[in-house]
């Protein structure tokens, strides 16, 4: 708003007050309206006059609507504006075509399809996106947020105001039990990176868009992972793992209310009740017309090709679903994305899954609802049932990496490379000892709401938080020789649910990535440090929070390619919460053999911070091992347990984390 577009010269064209989109009433006052902000105005961007394409149907959208990717028609109107934007010969060409854009197409849909095409242009790699959750924090925020800081900005002057503090726990009681997990599902930095992977690896575009190495693998393993950390994470609170949600004609007994309203569309996100049981679907306005009985179809097609190792394309040509690269098509044809190799075949099941689901109170539109939170990546991590669907995708996923051959212990071992000692050192803790505690951190809500007079008002919430720590770690080289070698660090449960001890076969799902680094191997003894925040999975606690101060000035290197750099697990949410007492877990190091791993790529200068959960901007992914190497596949023949499968370059060492029920003030 501290921007107005203005004419450049004859050929160029104001869009500062589109008065043919005013209602009749405003028409009037249009220049009133646009000088409210005018006034403000430091900034005058000028804008090139072009010729715009028809948006056509990208219109039948309305500008109040709800948009969700997961809903055929509007991913196909999605796609048709990001090929309009991709399309436009420059940036100032793009400048125009978006000002015009954004006057007319709904807001979420307009967001989505400039985020992704300012992430994929070439000329528009230096250019930072603002924060999603700056321009739509009613997708992180308790509703009733949203009245306060309207009192809070009317009433208090800039300066003076108070951060409006939203309690940890709002969307239930402690009566139920599935709240416990609420900080979890609920954490901002959680879902703004689902948002922002999901942001990254569209599964319908262009195929330039679409097509990045190992996307569909990619799209297995980081979900994969979610399951795994959520898992951990239900140990940690006395619960037991999350069941797969495989009976779709059972009543699902878990309940969610979001208690989000949707600026945008002035209505609430709808609520699910206990026991809601799926229906067929008959949506007009969506253009949706789905049988639970094509998922079945497409589940049973799916199946066929994972126990005969092929899949079939539209000519009815054999895929092969081979070691390596099956999981990446079965990936694409699980999600699904336009890299299915038969989509009419094996359909969109884990995407109509989403709808299904996020219908449930209203399949048919008689009641004139819209989608619930399951419906859109950037609120779907909120709902419990969306690990028990996506643990059902998982699980699907198993079935076919349980049918690979196992890892023989060459795959497994490096040679003359012994990983001799591993610690976990927190400061002002004994060893192996990871703290947790809550934490307080602000953002900014003023970009994202209407009011006046304008300034900052902060929103204060609380979220999980660990301290730092580090790994010291001793690997004995005897090869004869320097060596290079990639670092493993994964952090898993010591005992199930019950107490007991765990089959390997098991505890390999639960096991969740921590780091993954090169080493540089010496003869002989070789101590290596690395720090917690230097973790391969997450991105800093700066960077998801980063630019929710408008009043600090953004730029530079480290923020030039936001967009991707987006993308990554939060720092805050790198280890489970634990337990007061100590949470019993194993830590495992593995040293492997870089030839094997090694992808040869100049990754200079890219933003790769979060590389094994988002792989590295433009790159091919940074490692050739499938992705949940060794923990991928079942174990060889007579191994039962973790020990038995430790070959000489791993090793295991128990740790506990321990929460600390106290809460910090923000950081300043
Ligand atoms: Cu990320 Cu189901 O794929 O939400």
């Amino acid at each position: 708003l501290e921007t107005v577009i203005v004419p450049k010269g004859p050929n160029q064209e104001a869009f500062d007050v589109p008065v043919d989109l005013l209602s009749d009433r405003y028409k009037p006052i249009g220049m009133e309206v646009s000088n409210r902000f005018g006034e403000e105005t430091k900034t005058k961007i000028p804008v090139k006059k072009i010729s715009t394409p028809p948006l056509g149907e990208i219109l039948d959208l309305e500008r109040h609507a709800n948009f969700s990717l997961f809903i055929p028609k509007h991913r196909k109107i999605a796609g048709r504006l990001i090929n309009i934007f991709l399309g436009m010969r420059d940036v100032d060409d793009l400048l125009a075509m978006a000002i015009y854009a954004r006057e007319r197409v709904n807001p979420y849909l307009f967001n989505y399809c400039f985020s992704v095409t300012l992430l994929h242009r070439p000329d528009t790699q230096d250019l930072e996106l603002p924060s999603f959750i700056g321009s739509f924090p009613d997708k992180y925020f308790d509703s009733q947020v949203f009245a306060r800081a309207r009192e809070e900005t009317t009433v208090i002057p800039e300066g003076r105001r108070q951060p409006i503090e939203v309690p940890k726990d709002y969307t239930a009681s402690d009566l139920e039990i599935e709240h416990r997990l609420a900080y979890f599902r609920e954490d901002l930095g959680i879902n703004l990176h689902h948002w922002h992977w999901h942001l990254v690896y569209p599964f319908e575009a262009a195929m330039s868009v679409v097509n990045k190495n190992r996307r569909g693998e990619l799209f297995y393993y980081m979900h994969q992972q979610i399951i795994a950390r959520y898992n951990l994470e239900r140990f940690c609170n006395n619960l037991k793992r999350v069941t797969r949600f495989n009976e779709w004609k059972e009543a699902i007994p878990e309940a969610y209310f979001p208690k989000l309203d949707s600026l945008v569309a002035s209505r609430a996100w709808p609520a699910r009740v206990e026991n809601q049981m799926l229906s067929d679907l008959r949506r007009e306005q969506d253009q949706i017309t789905q049988d639970l009985d094509d998922l079945r179809r497409w589940r049973d097609r799916i199946f066929e090709a994972i126990h005969s190792g092929s899949a079939q394309d539209a000519n009815g040509q054999a895929i092969p679903l081979t070691e390596f690269e099956g999981i990446d098509v079965l990936g694409n044809m699980i999600e699904s994305s336009i890299l299915s190799p038969n989509r009419n075949y094996y359909g969109d099941m884990h995407n109509m899954g989403h709808v299904f689901i996020s219908y449930i109170h209203d399949p048919d539109h008689r009641h004139l609802e819209s989608f619930g939170v399951m419906g859109d990546s950037a609120t779907a991590m909120r709902d419990p049932i969306f690990y028990r669907w996506h643990a059902y995708i998982d699980d699907v996923f198993q079935q076919f990496k349980g049918s690979l051959p196992r890892y023989t212990v060459a795959q497994l071992d490096y040679s003359g490379i012994r990983v001799t000692g591993v610690s976990i050192q927190t400061q002002g803790a004994p060893a192996n000892t990871m703290n947790t505690f809550w934490q307080q951190s602000d953002v900014d809500l003023s970009r994202g709401m209407d009011f006046q007079p304008r300034g900052n008002v902060f929103v204060r919430f609380t979220h999980l938080n660990h301290e730092p720590f580090a790994y010291n770690i001793t690997i004995n080289n005897s090869s004869g020789g320097n060596k290079r070698g990639t670092c493993r660090i994964f952090l898993g449960p010591k005992v199930d649910e019950r107490g007991n001890p765990w089959l390997f076969k098991d505890q390999r799902l639960l096991f969740i990535e921590l780091d993954k680094f090169t080493v540089n191997l010496s003869q002989g003894d070789n101590n290596i440090t690395r720090n917690s925040t230097e973790s391969s999975v997450t991105i800093p606690f700066e960077r998801t929070f980063r630019n929710l101060d408008l009043s600090r000035p953004v730029g530079g290197d480290a923020l030039a390619q936001f967009n991707f750099c987006g993308c990554g697990w939060p720092q805050h949410m790198l280890i489970p919460k634990g337990t007061p007492e100590g949470w019993q877990c194993q830590l495992f190091v593995m040293v492997s053999n870089f030839d094997d791993d090694q992808v040869v790529q100049d990754t200079a200068g890219t933003c790769n911070d979060a590389m094994s959960y988002c792989g590295i901007k433009d790159r091919l992914y940074p490692d050739r091992r499938s992705m949940g190497y060794p923990f991928d596949r079942l174990p060889r023949n007579n191994v039962n347990t973790l020990q038995e499968f430790l070959t000489g370059n791993m090793i295991v060492q128990d740790c506990v984390i321990k929460f600390n029920n106290t809460t910090r003030k923000p950081r300043q």
